[in-house]
Order: C-alpha cells, then structure tokens, then sequence
C-alpha cells in the first residue's frame, strides 16, 4: 500500500478518534472473508453456480418452486452456520468503541450482530428469521437443514425468509432509519458492494449529498467508486482493521 493511501486512512482514523460520527453500508463483499460466496462472484458449488441470484431471490421464483428457493437458503443458511465473522466486521465492533459508529447491512447473515456490532439496519432482512406466507407468524428459526418446505406452526402453510426479494420494499422502518443515518453522518464506510442494487446504494448519494466524506473499502472498483472521496483497495478484512492503527 501506498504512503498517499495509508496517509489518508490515518487521517480518517483520527477523524475518528476525535469523534466524527461513522455511518457504515456494507455489502456481501464483507463476509467475502468468511467464505461466504458473494452475488457477483458466484460460488464454486456445482449446483448452485447455475443460477443467478436475481433468479431465486424473488417473489416469483418461490411461488413457482418454493422447495428449490428453500433448498438454495437451506444451502446458504448451512455456510453461514459453519463459519463466522471475520476481522472486518471485528473492525467495525472496535471502531464502536472510539466513536459512533451505526451499520447499515445489505447481507442477511447476521455477522455484523455475532460479531458484536449494536442497533445493526437490516436494509434487506435476515436469513434466519422465517415469515408465514398467509398470516402473521414470524420467528427466528436457527434449523440446520430446515425442513422443506417449512410450514407454519399456526395455520400450516408455507413459511419463506424474512429476507427483501428483487421486487419488493425495503422495511418501512429500515428504509427510514437508513436514511436518517446516512443523512447524518460525518464518514460513510461503503464496504464490499458493488453499489449495483438500489435502492441500498442510493444511501451513497443521501450521505454525499450531505457533505459526508465517503471511503470505499473494496477488492476492485465498483459503480461506488467515481462517487468515492477515497477508494481502499484490497480485502476489508485487511484494509478496514487500518483504520484501528493509532494514528501518530
Ligand atoms: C425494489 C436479500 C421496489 C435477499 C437482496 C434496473 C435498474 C435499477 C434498479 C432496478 C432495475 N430493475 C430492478 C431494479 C430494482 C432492484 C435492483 O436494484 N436490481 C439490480 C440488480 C439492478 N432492486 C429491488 O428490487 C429492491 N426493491 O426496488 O422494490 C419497490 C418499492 C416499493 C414497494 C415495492 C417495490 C430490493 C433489492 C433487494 C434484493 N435482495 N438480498 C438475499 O440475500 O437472498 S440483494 C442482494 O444482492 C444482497 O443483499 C446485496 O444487496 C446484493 C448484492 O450486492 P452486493 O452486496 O454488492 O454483493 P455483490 O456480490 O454484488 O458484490 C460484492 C462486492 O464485494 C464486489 O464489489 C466485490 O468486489 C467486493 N468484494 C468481494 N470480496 C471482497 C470484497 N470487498 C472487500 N473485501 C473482500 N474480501
Ligand atoms: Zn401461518
């Protein structure tokens, strides 16, 4: 890494020890560490390589295949069971510790919560909580291969994830607490997202609208990057814990 790139993550990280308040998006590029296969960058698994995730995370792919959607979490959910957060979502925990610090999530994993982050935004669900499709159960279900297809204790239909498919709102409450955040940040850290779904990625333009600066932890340039004051490259979970370096 460069001495400009590395000057510039210093002042960052003073910024933060006097106090400026850290507004965090990140995207599934973050578990990336963890062995959590992203969306763009696809999986090696035979089976579920052959799909596209816009083909599955949606409300039409599980109303014609509802077992097949469920098969494609249930896969998921296992990844997730078997392994942990990683040294950038620890970075963020520690980073709460010097000064404000609120994350906005686009993944479902529920990391940022296991690893210690507080008051975490959802904007797009959480995989471990199912949603009856006919009346108003929801809970968690932790169930490590869940049965399929899972049904309601209540009435007996069909439960699916509480996740937000392609096509549908944002929680009313996430959207707006996302927005509020954004809006009110010194710093934005966008990490590991290629900034290609909205409307998560259009919280760049909300915290830059609102003279936040904006530091972009990210393996490559994505479409967040001419938008970016900074762009880091390199793994977040070799870049963000930088930002934890006293600076001088
Ligand atoms: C909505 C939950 C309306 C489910 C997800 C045309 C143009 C623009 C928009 C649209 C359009 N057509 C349709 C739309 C809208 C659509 C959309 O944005 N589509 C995109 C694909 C064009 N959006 C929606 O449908 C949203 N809803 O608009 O509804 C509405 C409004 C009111 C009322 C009713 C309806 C809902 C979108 C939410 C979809 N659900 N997830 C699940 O997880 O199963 S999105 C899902 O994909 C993820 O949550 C995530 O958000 C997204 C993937 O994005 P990333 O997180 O960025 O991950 P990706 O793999 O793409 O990139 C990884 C990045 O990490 C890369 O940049 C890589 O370089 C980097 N990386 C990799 N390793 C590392 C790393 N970085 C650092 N370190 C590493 N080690
Ligand atoms: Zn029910």
């Amino acid at each position: 890494m460069n001495e400009h790139l590395r000057q510039k993550i210093a002042d960052l990280a003073r910024r933060c020890h006097d106090g400026a308040r850290v507004a965090v998006l990140s995207g599934a590029g973050i578990s990336a560490a963890s062995g959590i296969p992203t969306f763009r960058g696809g999986s090696d698994d035979a089976l579920w390589s052959r799909y596209r995730p816009e083909q599955l995370a949606t409300p039409e792919a599980f109303e014609r295949d509802p077992e097949l959607v469920w098969r494609w979490y249930d896969w998921r959910r296992g990844l997730i069971a078997d392994a942990a957060p990683n040294e950038a979502h620890h970075a963020l925990v520690e980073l709460a510790t010097i000064t404000d610090v609120r994350v906005i999530t686009q993944n479902v994993d529920g990391y940022h919560q296991q690893a210690g982050s507080q008051d975490v935004i959802e904007y797009h669900g959480n995989i471990w909580t199912v949603r009856c499709t006919s009346c108003h159960f929801e809970d968690l279900d932790h169930r490590v291969p869940i049965p399929i297809p899972p049904r309601c204790p209540r009435c007996h239909e069909l439960v699916r994830p509480a996740v937000v498919w392609f096509g549908e709102g944002i929680p009313t409450e996430a959207a707006a607490e996302a927005e509020k955040v954004a809006a009110a940040c010194d710093i934005l850290l966008v990490v590991g997202t290629a900034g290609a779904v909205y409307p998560a990625a259009g919280l760049v333009t909300v915290a830059g609208v609102n003279q936040a600066t904006i530091a972009e932890f990210n393996l490559e340039p994505s479409a967040i990057t001419q938008r970016a004051d900074l762009y880091v490259p390199g793994s977040a979970a070799e870049t963000l814990p930088l930002l934890l370096e006293t600076p001088a």
